[in-house]
């Protein structure tokens, strides 16, 4: 009989180190690559390895989400195993736990393990939706089973020195998951070592060690509620057999290359060096690969623009991503991306940015290195990304790297 593999994407982080970008929406939310929203790679890579039935736990600011959701990952209605349901925070343990939402990544599992239960799944994989990657799920499925595992926890090589952001692992030669601590100071990890093997916070669980697992971990208050700080190390505690899948071995198809791409575009330098990557001449992540296609919620847009009516006021772009409904007219565009509707006039200049979408870029405006949050209509003549000062003065956000964020609906 075939197996019932059913998928969870946890989607309720705030994602504040992405302020202003996550003030009105939730990290999974934020727009990303011109067209995109950080949660579609998650779903993309469920959808592209065969995980047709899928909860997507919400709670922060979720009406975004929610919009986009709705709106461009409807399918299969009248098959009951095809689905990509949103599950907000809801009180449905409401008798026992009283009035709370979700208090951690393996609450917010909990509190649903109905759904689990109801599917009559075989295997859960739980991911998060805060990351930018591509990964064939069904490769890492096929160790789980292969390897009679509890759990299997995927893997990411990492630099030492950044461990406090990750759970860590030791692993022995046969892939199993000796000792796992969560956010471990550099300096207390055993040996010194130079890299170490973090987990990307993505999970493939038995269905039975994980209502084991959560009913007497997570029903116990002060054994704690996140997968990372408290369930994998009672479960490693507990003697189930926990795997660490390695994500450098994921094949694409239609990749030849290895699969080294993972980012937690979490900070907002972070989240501008990913953008910029799209856009550079030979970009680490390939948005084009037929075989792996990247869906997002379509608009019916008109298609994008370049206006040229005389020699000086010539309408161009380059190395850059445009969305539909973009007019380039009489100004330039350059190393950029640029959402749906994004109108930029004669004379203006827009480099290094990422543009949100239906924004105004005024006549002889100049924008450097900076992020545009959603309609925006810049005044001609705006300069932004030059004098740090007064945009800091304006209300916006400067990143650590001296890039300037345009929050949404800002009025100049
Ligand atoms: P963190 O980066 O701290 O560590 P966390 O805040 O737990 O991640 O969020 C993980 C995922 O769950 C995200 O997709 C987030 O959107 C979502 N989420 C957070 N709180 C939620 C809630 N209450 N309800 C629903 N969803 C929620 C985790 C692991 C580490 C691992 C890193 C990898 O704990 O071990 O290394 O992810 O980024
Ligand atoms: P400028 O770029 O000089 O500020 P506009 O963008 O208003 O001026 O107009 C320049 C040209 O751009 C127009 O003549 C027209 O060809 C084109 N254009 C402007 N708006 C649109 C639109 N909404 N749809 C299609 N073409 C447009």
């Amino acid at each position: 009989m075939k197996q019932r593999v059913l998928g969870m994407i946890l989607a309720g982080g705030q994602g504040t180190r992405l302020f202003p970008l996550t003030q009105k929406r939730s990290k999974p939310a934020v727009p990303f690559g011109s067209k995109y929203r950080i949660i579609d790679f998650a779903l993309n890579n469920f959808i592209n390895s065969e995980i047709y039935s899928t909860y997507v736990l919400i709670q922060y600011k979720a009406q975004s989400l929610t919009e986009h959701i709705q709106r461009g990952w409807r399918f299969g209605t009248f098959l009951a195993d095809y689905f990509i349901t949103l599950v907000p925070a809801q009180m449905y343990r409401y008798e026992e736990l009283g009035p709370v939402w979700y208090r951690g990544t393996a609450d917010a599992v909990y509190q649903n393990l109905h759904l689990v239960d109801n599917y009559e799944a075989d295997y859960v994989a739980i991911f998060s939706g805060d990351h930018i990657y591509k990964m064939n799920v069904a490769h890492m499925l096929d160790m789980h089973r292969d390897s009679r595992a509890d759990i299997t926890i995927a893997t990411f090589p990492m630099p030492a020195a950044d461990s406090k952001r990750f759970g860590v692992m030791t692993v022995d030669p046969r892939a199993r998951v000796t000792e796992f601590l969560e956010k471990p100071d550099p300096s207390t990890l055993p040996g010194n070592p130079t890299t170490v093997q973090t987990s990307m916070g993505n999970y493939i669980f038995s269905r039975r060690a994980l209502e084991e697992l959560l009913e007497t971990n997570v029903r116990n208050e002060e054994e704690g509620y996140d997968f990372g700080k408290d369930v994998i190390p009672r479960a490693l505690r507990d003697g189930y057999n926990v795997m660490a899948y390695d994500f450098l071995s994921n094949p694409i198809p239609g990749q030849d290359t290895p699969n080294t791409y993972w980012r937690d575009v979490g900070t907002l330098d972070a989240y501008y060096e990913a953008n910029m990557d799209l856009v550079s001449v030979t970009p680490e992540f390939d948005l084009y690969n037929p075989e792996w296609p990247l869906r997002t919620a379509a608009e019916f847009s008109p298609p994008g623009k370049f206006v040229h009516e005389a020699a000086e006021r010539r309408g161009q772009a380059f190395n850059s991503l445009l969305a539909g409904g973009t007019i380039v007219s009489g100004g330039t565009v350059r190393d950029s991306v640029l959402g749906r509707r994004v109108h930029t006039h004669s004379y203006s200049v827009v480099e290094g940015s990422v543009v949100f979408d239906n924004v105004e870029v005024g006549q002889h405006a100049h924008i450097r290195r900076a992020i545009i949050d959603k309609n925006v209509v810049i005044p001609a003549g705006t300069r932004i990304g030059f004098d740090l000062e007064e945009d800091r003065a304006r209300g916006f956000t400067i990143t650590e790297n001296g890039i300037v964020v345009v929050p949404k609906s800002y009025t100049f």
